[in-house]
Formats: structure tokens, sequence, C-alpha cells
């Protein structure tokens, strides 16, 4: 009998396959597929055949939607941008960049904002989650320490696999023990065994409502590939309110620029776009 199911676990290259209805099937790679086994990622929608001994042969990877290099996780949904005010404050600009990389990539983004129980200036903390709900984020303040707004974050209806992404120190792993505190055995455990591409390889997927959040103990990257100008500038989402008189504009020094009349009134923000042009000098260098 053929069986679908989802990669959520690889060990020693031994996929950990989950079925919909959340039965759970230590898998082999066997025949056509072996050659595969290089291949396979935890996020992965894989075909199966149990075996007598609860085991399953895993027969066929079915086409992925996306794969994410690091962490390697494959048909991501969304991601959760992690980002801080205190402890220490975040960087902005590698904030719009995951921003930016996500629209690109089409992958769904939150803003989640962490560490909120360390918060001094509460104006700050206003004025950050005022900018990004204006552009039209979803942003939940909060602290995995202190119990404050996970409840909001959680419930709220999501499918799919969601990837804690953000810069060390940043709360990310806090985040996961305070969800599934079983996690952080895992997560510990996992330290002891070392260092090396087996720990950045270490993904694992969690169930939480009905999503996955992946548990990754590395740091996540996203790369600029997939970028180009236009679509750097197409991913501040807040321009698209406005028209420019060159509708391949750039934003840059072109006459009729509505995008620069917004930032001189003040409608838009001037962080946002001092961002936007270093990733467009970004690329170039990078590009050409
Ligand atoms: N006060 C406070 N500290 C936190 C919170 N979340 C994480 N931390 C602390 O920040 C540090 C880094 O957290 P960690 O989860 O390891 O960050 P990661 O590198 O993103 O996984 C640790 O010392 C945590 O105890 C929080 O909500 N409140
Ligand atoms: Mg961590
Ligand atoms: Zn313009």
């Amino acid at each position: 009998m053929t069986m679908q199911g989802t990669v959520i676990l690889l060990e020693a290259n031994r996929p950990t396959v989950t079925t919909e209805v959340g039965e759970q099937y230590l898998c082999y790679m066997r025949g056509r597929v072996k050659r595969d086994v290089g291949r396979i990622m935890v996020g992965d929608q894989v075909l199966f055949e149990p075996t007598d001994n609860g085991e399953a042969v895993i027969t066929q990877i079915l086409p992925r939607s996306l794969e994410l290099k690091r962490p390697p996780v494959a048909n991501v949904t969304g991601l959760f941008a992690c980002f801080t005010l205190n402890d220490p404050s975040g960087n902005l600009e590698l904030l719009d960049k995951r921003l930016v990389m996500a629209e690109i990539a089409a992958i769904k983004v939150e803003i989640i904002l962490t560490k909120v129980d360390l918060v001094t200036d509460l104006q700050k903390v206003d004025h950050f989650v005022e900018l990004y709900r204006s552009i039209g984020y979803s942003v939940w303040p909060l602290s995995a320490v202190a119990g404050i707004g996970m409840q909001e974050w959680l419930v709220t209806p999501r499918t799919g696999i969601w990837v804690l992404t953000g810069e060390s120190g940043v709360g990310k792993s806090a985040l996961i023990s305070a969800v599934i505190p079983e996690a952080r055995i895992a997560t510990g455990e996992l330290s002891r065994i070392g260092r090396g591409q087996q720990t950045t390889r270490w993904v694992k997927l969690l169930p939480i409502q009905k999503f996955w959040l992946a548990d990754t103990p590395g740091y996540t990257a996203l790369e600029l590939s997939g970028a180009d100008p236009h679509r750097i500038a197409a991913a501040f989402l807040e321009w698209s309110t406005v028209q420019c008189r060159f509708p391949n504009c750039l934003h840059g020094n072109e006459p009729g620029c509505q995008v620069k009349e917004g930032i001189e009134l003040g409608r838009f923000s001037q962080t946002r776009y001092r961002h936007y042009r270093l990733m467009l000098e970004q690329w170039t260098r990078r590009w050409n």
C-alpha cells in the first residue's frame, strides 16, 4: 500500500516520515530512489510503503516547491523573521533584507519581536510595530521567557512548514523551548554530539497547531540569488501604493519619482529606503 507523508527528520540518512494523521515511520531508501539518499531533505513530501516490521520504504520524492539551503528545508511556506530591540538591539538592515528575500522567494513572512519583557523604551516598540504593520506584515511582540504574547502568535491559523530566522541570540531557541519543552532536550543532546556538518544539517519539524515549525540549531541565511533591482524595489510593499512617472523607476534620481516624494513627505520610512539603496549596491557589486 503506497502512502504519502512529510519527512520531519533525517538521522544518519534515515528519514522519519509522518502522515497527515500523525503516524510516524522510520524509513529506508531503496531501489531507484536510493541514489537520492543525499538529496532527500526535511520537508520533502514522499511516497512510501510500510513494511511488516513497522518501518517503511520510500519509493518517490515528490517535486519540491522550494528549497532553503540553510537550514536545509524543502517546501517552506513561511518564515518567522525574529528581531529584538533589546539585548542586543538587532540590525534593521538585516531584517529588511530578510523581508525582501522572502518576498522575492514568494515565501510568507511574519515578524516576531522577541524579548519584549526587557523593553525600556515603549515608544521604540510602538514605532517598530506600527511601521511594519502599516506595510502589511503581521508583527508579534512577545517574550518566550516571560510568556508574553505567545498565545496570540500561536493560535493564528497557519499551514505548511515555517522556519524561525534571525540573528544569533535573538531568541529562536527560547521560542522553540517555550512551545515544545521536549525540543529543548533534543537541542541539548545535539550540542553535546558536537560541531561541524552534522550540527548545521540537523533540522527537525515540530508539530504546532496545524503547521510545522522547523527546529534548527544553526543560523539561517537567505541568499540574494534570484534578486534583481526591480524585484528588490517591488519587495518594498509600501511603495506599491504609488505610481512613479516612469513605470520602470528604480527610485533613484528619476524625475517624478513618487517614492522619493513620499519619503520627503514622511509618508514612507527613510530608514527602509536607505536599506533599499544598500541592497541595490550589494546586488550590483555581487552580480555584475
Ligand atoms: N529576557 C529574555 N531573554 C530571552 C528571551 N528569549 C531569549 N532570551 C535570552 O537570549 C539569549 C539568546 O537566546 P536563544 O534562544 O539562545 O537565541 P538564538 O541564538 O536565536 O537561538 C539567551 O540567553 C536567552 O535566555 C526573552 O523573551 N526574554
Ligand atoms: Mg539557537
Ligand atoms: Zn520611483
